[in-house]
C-alpha cells in the first residue's frame, strides 16, 4: 500500500458560512442580510426555504466544535455575518454580534482548533444595498470600517483572517446572472461592483494591517483550471481570457495593482468606475491565497457572449471524463493539482491554504443508522493526493478545508444538496457524522492515508 503523506503542521479543516449554518437570522440585534431578503422573496431559493434557522449554529456551535474534535480537526474556516457587527452596514457596532463570535472563536481556542475567520462570505446588510450595494463606490468604504471594527474586536484571538469568499462568485451571480442576491441583472452593475470589490479588499487590507501588522490576511478565491475546448488557437485564447476574468480578476488587482487582461476590446475602465489613484488602492500584497476548487472548466471561443470576452464555459460544470457529482459536477482531482501548480508558477509560490473542496452526495443513514457515503470518501482521497502532489512538486500549500463540515443552506437549492462530512437531520437539528467524516478524521490525525 502506497502512502499519502501531509507536511509537518499541515492544517487541516472544515469551512463553513455564516448565513448557510447560524439561522438566529434577526437574533441578538442583527440586521437584515441581502440574503435574508431574497430567501424571503418568493420564487429564488428552491421549496421556498431560507437561513432563518439553517443548522442553528448561532446556538449549537458547542455541538459542531465537538464534531470538529471527534474528527482530529485543527483548523474551522467559518464566516462573520457583518449585519450582526453593523446592522446597517454602517455606525453602531452591535456588541451582541460581536459577544457571539468571541464565544465562538474562544471555544475554538479551548478545543485546540485554528480559528480562520471570513470577513464576507456574501450576507451584505440589506441597508447598503438599499444605497447601491457593491455597484456604489462608497460600499467600499463601508467594508473597510467593518474590517478595522471586526479585527480589533477579536484581534487579540484571532491571527489569520480572509478577506472575502469567492468575489468572482458573488458579483457575477448577484449582479449579472441574477440567480444569488441580490437578484440584479445588469452587465454594469457587475462591472462596477467588480471594481467597488477590489477597492474594498485593497482598503481593508490596509485598515486590518493597521490594527496589527503582524496579522496573516489572505482572501479566498473561487478558482478553476480552464483547458481549451478544442486544439484551435482560438480555444486556447479563450481559455486564457476566462482564467482571467474567473480565477484573477481579484488577484491580479492585490498582488500586481492591474487588471488583467480578460475583455477583446481592452478593460472598460469607465464603466468599472476607475478613477485616479485606484490602481494603487487596489493593491493588497497578500500574505496567503485560499483556493475553493471544485473542478475544471473547458471554455470555447464565442462571440457575443454576454460578457465581452468571446469566451464561454462548455457545458455543466467541468468535463466528461469523470464521473459526477449529484449537483452534476464532474470530479476531477488533477484540476487542484493543475490549479496549485499554475498559482505557484505565476506569482512566485504564495503561500497557499485550500479552503474549500467538496461534493454533494445525497447518501443517508442505514437501517443500522450508518451514512456509508463512500463516494465522498473517494472524492476527498482523489483531491487530497493531488494536494500531497502538488506539495511535492514544490507548492507552498499550508492547508486543507473540506468543504463542508455538516449539511447546510446552498443558497439557491436550498437544503437538496449535502456536502457535508455530518448528516443534519433538519427535523430535530441532529448531527450524524458521515463514514467520510470518519475517514477524514483518520486521515487528519495521521496527517496521511493509504492509496
Ligand atoms: C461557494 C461557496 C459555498 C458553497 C460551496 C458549494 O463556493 O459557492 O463558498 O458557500 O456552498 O461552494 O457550492
Amino acid at each position: 500500500m502506497a502512502r499519502v503523506e501531509f507536511p509537518e503542521g499541515f492544517r487541516w479543516g472544515t469551512a463553513t458560512a455564516s448565513y448557510q449554518i447560524e439561522g438566529a437570522w434577526r437574533e441578538d440585534g442583527k440586521g437584515e442580510s441581502i440574503w435574508d431578503r431574497f430567501a424571503h422573496t418568493p420564487g429564488k431559493v428552491k421549496g421556498e426555504q431560507t437561513g432563518d434557522v439553517a443548522c442553528d449554529s448561532y446556538h449549537r456551535y458547542t455541538e459542531d466544535i465537538a464534531l470538529m474534535r471527534e474528527m482530529n480537526l485543527n483548523s474551522y474556516r467559518f464566516s462573520i455575518a457583518w449585519p450582526r457587527i453593523q446592522p446597517d452596514g454602517r455606525g453602531a457596532v452591535n456588541a451582541k454580534g460581536v459577544d457571539y463570535y468571541r464565544r465562538l472563536t474562544e471555544a475554538l481556542l479551548e478545543a485546540g482548533i485554528r480559528p480562520f475567520p471570513t470577513l464576507y462570505h456574501w450576507d451584505l446588510p440589506q441597508a447598503l444595498e438599499d444605497a447601491g450595494g457593491w455597484p456604489e463606490r462608497d460600499t467600499a468604504a463601508r467594508f473597510a470600517d467593518y474590517a478595522e471594527i471586526m479585527t480589533r474586536a477579536l484581534g487579540d484571538l484571532v491571527d489569520h483572517w480572509m478577506i472575502f469568499n469567492e468575489p468572482s462568485i458573488f458579483t457575477v451571480m448577484g449582479y449579472l446572472v441574477g440567480i444569488h442576491a441580490p437578484g440584479r441583472k445588469s452587465l454594469d452593475d457587475l462591472l462596477r461592483a467588480s471594481h467597488t470589490v477590489n477597492l474594498a479588499q485593497g482598503q481593508a487590507f490596509q485598515a486590518m494591517k493597521a490594527v496589527r501588522s503582524d496579522f496573516t490576511v489572505g482572501t479566498a478565491l473561487n478558482m478553476s483550471p480552464c483547458e481549451p475546448a478544442g486544439d484551435s488557437a482560438e480555444d486556447a485564447e479563450a481559455a486564457e481570457r476566462w482564467h482571467r476574468m474567473v480565477n484573477v480578476w481579484y488577484l491580479d488587482p492585490a498582488l500586481r495593482g492591474r487588471y488583467p487582461e480578460a475583455f477583446i476590446d481592452g478593460l472598460p475602465a469607465e464603466r468599472m468606475g476607475i478613477q485616479d489613484g485606484d490602481l494603487e488602492r487596489i493593491r493588497a500584497p497578500l500574505d496567503f491565497l485560499g483556493i475553493n476548487l471544485y473542478t475544471r472548466t473547458i471554455v470555447k471561443h464565442q462571440e457575443g457572449d454576454p460578457f465581452g470576452l468571446h469566451a464561454v464555459p462548455v457545458g455543466p460544470m467541468g468535463g466528461d471524463d469523470g464521473p459526477r457529482t449529484e449537483f452534476g459536477w464532474e470530479v476531477w482531482p488533477n484540476a487542484l493539482y493543475d490549479m496549485i501548480m499554475r498559482v505557484t508558477a505565476d506569482y512566485d509560490r504564495p503561500i497557499i491554504e485550500v479552503t474549500e473542496n467538496g461534493c454533494s452526495y445525497g447518501d443517508g443513514p442505514g437501517a443500522d443508522g450508518v451514512i456509508r457515503d463512500t463516494r465522498r470518501i473517494d472524492f476527498y482521497r482523489g483531491f487530497l493526493e493531488a494536494v500531497s502532489r502538488a506539495i511535492d512538486d514544490g507548492a507552498d500549500v499550508r492547508g486543507y478545508h473540506a468543504w463542508t463540515l455538516l449539511d447546510n443552506f446552498e443558497w439557491s437549492e436550498g437544503f437538496e444538496q449535502r456536502f457535508g462530512l455530518v448528516w443534519l437531520d433538519r427535523e430535530t437539528q441532529g448531527r450524524t457524522l458521515k463514514e467520510s467524516g470518519r475517514w477524514y478524521g483518520q486521515a487528519a490525525a495521521e496527517n496521511g492515508f493509504e492509496v
